[in-house]
């Protein structure tokens, strides 16, 4: 298929709420989106790198920078038929997977909508809805945080993770396990701790919790794999996991016991999809992680994860809990049992307001072949 023109577009909205965790802090999403137009159609596509380097090195930045110097030529040059080719035809740029997967997902949907087909359609997802919970960012108390978590709950959110750092995390678990001694609770450290602190995080077994994410370095599975035999609490990797490869590694060292994917950081659904295949294959409960997406990228994570191997919420709030207004139509809304609704129509199957968009646009440029 040849592309008629790519529009890179860096936009950027407020959230409802400022989100922190144990390393940054964020007031509003920004992100490059990615445009296509082919034979008449639109399609879209989301990059989820924010302006924080906390998570990742990549930022809006570095995604404009990969996509106008490689990805976009990369594409704009080729007749790509499918996702397979799209992802040799990139395969040269070393890492900058936030880049590579926006791009994808514009793909995803303009192969969707051509073939008719939705994503869920197109990856072998089922059912009509994915269960999902919210990812609570530290609050100004223990007390704040039980307040915040029963406004969630109140909407109909049946899992909870709490962003913990040092100083910040036995106390506030214990707070919201206290409040609600049935909820489905777990907890992120995003990288902040070290294997010194293996004693202090197996205070945290006391508080039953699904799982432990990504307490120690982001590119250290080696003591991850030293911390899992000294908690009784499943270790799950989101930081250090970036391809199949890497999920294996983790898991013959005894990383984790459970695998947090992103669409974002692993470049792409096409291989999110293969993690959790892998990941399926050995009976590894695998979830769909988040990055505050707008309902552009949120359609995507949305289709993975009706794939049957995700058997743990996801970090898939709806809109309202982002976003005063989402760039989508409609947006995503909480099912009353704690789930999100999985788009039926062709590509992400959602409406792009490309009115609300302009409104939030900081840059814009379009290519085309040539
Ligand atoms: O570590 O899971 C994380 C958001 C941005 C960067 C990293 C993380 C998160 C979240 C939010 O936890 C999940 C969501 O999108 O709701
Ligand atoms: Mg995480």
């Amino acid at each position: 298929m040849k592309i008629d023109t790519v529009d890179l577009i860096h936009i950027k909205l407020p959230y409802v709420t400022p989100f922190q965790t144990s390393r940054w802090v964020e007031l509003d999403r920004e992100c490059v989106l990615v445009r296509l137009q082919a034979d008449g159609l639109t399609a879209w596509g989301e990059c989820v790198a924010g302006q924080n380097v906390g998570y990742s090195y990549e930022t809006t930045k570095t995604n404009w920078h990969i996509l106008e110097d490689f990805i976009v030529p990369a594409v704009l040059a080729a007749d790509l038929p499918d996702v397979p080719q799209y992802r040799a035809a990139v395969a040269f740029i070393s890492g900058h997977n936030m880049a590579k997967a926006g791009m994808e997902l514009a793909l995803w949907d303009m192969f969707g909508q051509r073939q008719g087909r939705s994503l869920q359609s197109l990856l072998g997802g089922q059912g009509d809805r994915v269960r999902v919970g919210v990812s609570v960012g530290i609050q100004a108390s223990p007390e704040k945080l039980v307040e915040v978590v029963d406004g969630y709950l109140v909407q109909g959110y049946q899992r909870i993770k709490l962003k913990i750092k040092p100083g910040r995390d036995v106390g506030d678990t214990a707070a919201v396990r206290q409040a609600h001694p049935r909820l489905l609770l777990q907890v992120d450290g995003n990288s902040v701790y070290r294997l010194k602190d293996a004693d202090h995080l197996a205070e945290l077994d006391a508080f039953d919790l699904l799982l432990l994410e990504q307490p120690l370095a982001q590119d250290d599975i080696i003591d991850h794999a030293k911390l899992q035999p000294r908690l009784k609490t499943a270790v799950c990797l989101d930081e250090s996991i970036h391809s199949v490869e890497h999920a294996r590694w983790a898991l013959e060292l005894g990383a984790c016991r459970i695998i947090n994917i992103k669409p974002g950081r692993v470049g792409g659904l096409h291989e999110a999809v293969r993690i959790h295949d892998y990941c399926r294959e050995r009976d590894v409960p695998v979830w769909m992680g988040g990055m505050l997406e707008t309902g552009i990228g949120r359609a995507g994570n949305v289709a993975v994860a009706s794939l049957p191997g995700f058997t743990l919420p996801g970090d898939i709030s709806a809109s309202a809990r982002y976003f005063p207004e989402d760039v989508v139509d409609p947006a995503f809304v909480l099912n009353p049992d704690s789930t999100l609704s999985v788009p039926t129509g062709p590509g992400l199957g959602v409406h792009v307001r490309e009115d609300v968009i302009q409104r939030l646009t900081l840059r814009r440029q379009t290519y085309r072949p040539g």
